[in-house]
């Protein structure tokens, strides 16, 4: 993977926490050391060999290969870590692992196309290719979906209730990248207590604090 995929600052968040030994092998077909290709920038490369795509045949980032385990999808990772290796962050409840999908199924769905549109037109993309209508359109869509987040958060600490688990881990990046960007936006005050319990995670803090790994592009 890549340190500004989103998808694999997932994975590594997990890792980290858990304090599991990992090597990472730089990997994109659209970021490099010099950032996206659309401003000139070197890919990493990897995901278009073959090796690479026998492992994850859609050619993203991230994959991880767990002593054999091959495996693609980040909340299908997330999952496969917290079984193998860190069962607190399943919660020990099932209505709460339920919860727990959910929110890690709605962050896809619902949010980071959005957050995608953000991070292309604010960061990734050359100034003359950007268009300041798609950036308000995806603000005003962001507020709406992160309504429902604040409404979550009035009675609980993490999304799945008073534990943390792995729901926390898409959300919780998601909604850092969002802060992250110089947008117009009320305040939350629930959405930003949980980010403030979330930054005492040793994976959030390596993985995902680094404004860089948002803003690099
Ligand atoms: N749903 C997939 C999404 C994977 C994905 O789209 N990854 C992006 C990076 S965040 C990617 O591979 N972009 C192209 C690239 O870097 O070559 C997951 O959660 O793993």
């Amino acid at each position: 993977g890549r340190p500004t995929s989103i998808h694999t600052q997932r994975v590594l968040w997990a890792l980290a926490d858990a304090d599991l030994p990992y090597e990472l092998t730089l990997a994109s077909a659209t970021m490099g050391p010099q950032g996206h290709v659309s401003k000139g920038g070197t890919p990493f490369g990897v995901v278009n060999t073959p090796a690479y795509l026998a492992m994850n045949p859609n050619g993203t980032v991230p994959t991880i290969d767990d002593n054999g385990l091959v495996l693609w999808e980040s909340n299908a990772i997330l999952m496969w870590l917290a079984l193998r290796h860190a069962p607190d962050l399943l919660s020990g409840d099932a209505q709460q692992l339920a919860r727990a999908v959910q929110w890690m199924t709605w962050i896809n769905g619902r949010v980071e196309p959005l957050l995608h549109t953000l991070v292309m037109e604010l960061v990734r993309l050359p100034e003359d290719k950007r268009d300041p209508a798609k950036v308000e359109q995806a603000r005003i869509e962001m507020l709406d979906a992160l309504g429902m987040l604040e409404a979550c958060l009035a009675d609980r600490a993490h999304v799945a209730g008073n534990r943390f688990t792995i729901g926390d881990i898409p959300t919780g990046a998601a909604v850092y990248r969002w802060l992250v960007f110089d947008l117009e936006r009320p305040s939350m005050p629930k959405i930003a207590a949980w980010q403030a319990r979330l930054a005492e995670h040793k994976g959030f803090c390596l993985h995902v604090a680094p404004r860089e790994f948002h803003l690099a592009g």
